[in-house]
């Protein structure tokens, strides 16, 4: 017994010292240690051995196990070790190679002309003043003069939620609910989203921006609001730009104009951007109708006021000469990184 434990531990050590991996350690492992092991088989039969032996025998089977627990730790940790080193080697790190940069964003076309505007106005004096683009009809049509049955609710312009709830089509709702809160004077731009039932095309989105101006005070005339949108014109078209003003309707306005500048690209001589008119159109204005007032408690008979309105949209397109508006919304970056 005492040879086949000898033999068991060289072969056991032999065993240990050519395995090359963690797998034929463990392999080994159980061919001596494990339940159905050389080693346990050995302890297994030790029950027969004589009074005398079985100490003897039992001292020389826990040597041999410890050296064969040794020898599989020792080839174990060498063979992790070795493992360690090929995935240093494998995954080397150059510490020196230089960084990736961080790509750096910019302001979208549509939100730095919104700026350029809020800040042209609010130059002159102008609060910035935000609404909701969930709205009651009351605000986005009927205190704005536009009673039911009026083309302009046409659902098929309108997105309705219910009957009385709607996203609003344009920013007016927030000059209607500034009325109803402030008294005047009152001096506002209501930049924002509106929305409204159109199909997608070059010139048309579902989705688009606007920014919606209010003045009233006592005594304000269409000189103020003439003069106002001279100086805006050439602060945002530059110097000499001029306005031309033609009549139009608007139900919450009266009069109403429709504005255009002078082509801001040939000054007037007519050219591809201005399609030979000389003339761009960019917004719509006129004085805020009596009932529009009266319909927010501010008395027509002492005050009055001019608002104005323009798509954002509309101004960026011509102010970079952009023919599509679906550009605006795709986001790719070869489009925007131009601004
Ligand atoms: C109140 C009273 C009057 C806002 C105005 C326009 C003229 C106008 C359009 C321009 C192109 C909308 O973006 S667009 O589709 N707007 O022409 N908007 S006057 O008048 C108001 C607003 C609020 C209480």
């Amino acid at each position: 017994m005492k040879e086949k434990l000898l033999e068991i531990r060289a072969s056991a050590l032999d065993a240990a010292a050519a395995a090359q991996d963690e797998a034929s350690i463990e392999k080994v492992r159980i061919d001596y240690l494990g339940k159905k092991g050389a080693l346990t088989a050995i302890l297994r039969g030790m029950g027969a051995l004589s009074a005398q032996e079985r100490p003897v025998i039992g001292q020389l089977a826990n040597e041999v196990r410890t050296a064969i627990e040794a020898a599989l730790s020792e080839r174990g940790g060498q063979l992790k070790a070795q493992a360690l080193d090929r995935r240093l080697a494998a995954e080397k790190l150059d510490v020196t190679a230089p960084g990736r940069k961080p790509a750096v964003g910019q302001r979208h076309p549509l939100a730095k002309v919104e700026a350029e505007l809020c800040e042209i106005f609010t130059g002159m004096g102008f609060d910035i003043v935000e609404g909701p683009e969930v709205e009651y009809d009351k605000y986005n049509f009927e205190k704005l003069n536009i009673p039911k049955n009026h083309p302009a609710r046409d659902t098929q312009d309108t997105f309705y939620i219910t009957e009385n709830i709607l996203l609003r089509s344009q920013t007016s709702p927030v000059q209607v609910r500034t009325m109803e809160q402030r008294k005047p004077p009152i001096r506002i731009i209501s930049p924002g989203r509106v929305y409204r039932s159109d199909a997608v095309d070059a010139t048309h989105s579902p989705v688009f921006h606007q920014l919606e101006g209010l003045v009233v005070d006592r005594g304000i005339t269409m000189g103020d609001l003439k003069g106002m949108l001279e100086y805006f014109a050439e602060k945002l078209f530059g110097e000499g730009t001029r306005l031309r003003f033609r009549p139009h309707h608007f139900p919450f306005t009266e009069p109403s104009a429709e504005v255009d500048v002078s082509c801001f690209v040939c000054g007037g001589k007519g050219c591809r951007v201005c399609k030979g008119e000389g003339w761009i159109e960019i917004l719509g204005a006129g004085m805020v109708h009596p009932s529009v007032l009266a319909g927010c408690d501010i008395d027509p008979d002492v005050y009055s006021g001019f608002a104005f309105g323009l798509g954002i949209e509309r101004i960026v397109m011509r102010k970079y000469n952009i023919n599509d508006m679906r550009l605006l919304y795709e986001n790719d970056l070869r489009f925007l990184r131009q601004f």
